[in-house]
């Protein structure tokens, strides 16, 4: 069962690094040519009276212009996608809710729907599993300080506070394993506040699911 139209924080988040990129490979180039060529052009010469002139409206005019235009166009993909991501991925009726809870130095992971909760970190490594392909919402909390919920598959980072609930609805295109972990330096066992991601497919999901946690999942 694949949803249409579900949001691939993956490729938002991957397209939007594709054009920050570039241009920020761009600006480096310039400034780095501008600075070679000054050198360059400078250097150590016989002496001679020094120029006059001090502005250039038309190339400075330019240069804020492109400036402007550049940050505008950037802030509006930005935007465009963090839209998209925070405010039309939560409309998506998830097909599965997981309560992340955050504490030093674990992780659990609640499935309110089928009493199964998983624990990863200092105590242990039970993975976060999840079905492909379907909304999957998480309901993002901390028992102590603020640490960070991050899957670096999908791109995805938020911070996990106490005394407040973040709501993220994530989307997993690839069954699989990957890694997860907290974001936000919160002690001294920061490091091994760490877990793994079981991406399986919805099939396999809902047999694991309704098993209480039973059933395998390879
Ligand atoms: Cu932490």
């Amino acid at each position: 069962m694949t949803v249409v139209g579900l949001v691939d924080t993956r490729h938002e988040y991957e397209h939007l690094f594709s054009i920050y990129v570039p241009i920020a490979i761009g600006v480096f180039a310039v400034i780095v040519l501008i600075a070679f060529g000054a050198v360059l052009v400078y250097r150590r010469r016989p002496p001679e009276r020094a120029a006059r002139w001090h502005e250039n409206n038309p190339l400075e005019g330019t240069y804020a212009v492109v400036l402007a235009l550049t940050v505008a166009f950037l802030l509006y993909l930005t935007f465009t996608a963090e839209h998209r991501v925070d405010t039309v991925a939560n409309r998506q009726r998830p097909a599965v809710t997981v309560n992340v809870i955050a504490a030093k130095w674990e992780w659990t992971f609640v499935y309110p729907a089928y009493g199964i909760t998983h624990r990863s970190g200092t105590t242990g490594r039970q993975p976060l599993v999840v079905p492909a392909n379907v909304p999957v919402r998480f309901n993002i909390t901390s028992a102590d300080v603020i640490h960070a919920f991050w899957i670096p598959h999908v791109r995805y980072k938020h911070d996990a506070i106490p005394g407040s609930t973040q709501v993220a609805t994530l989307s997993f295109s690839t069954p699989g394993l990957f890694q997860g972990a907290c974001a936000e330096f919160c002690g001294l066992r920061h490091a091994d506040m760490v877990f793994n991601v079981r991406v399986v497919s919805t099939a396999r999901f809902r047999a694991w699911a309704q098993s209480g946690g039973k059933a395998p999942l390879t």
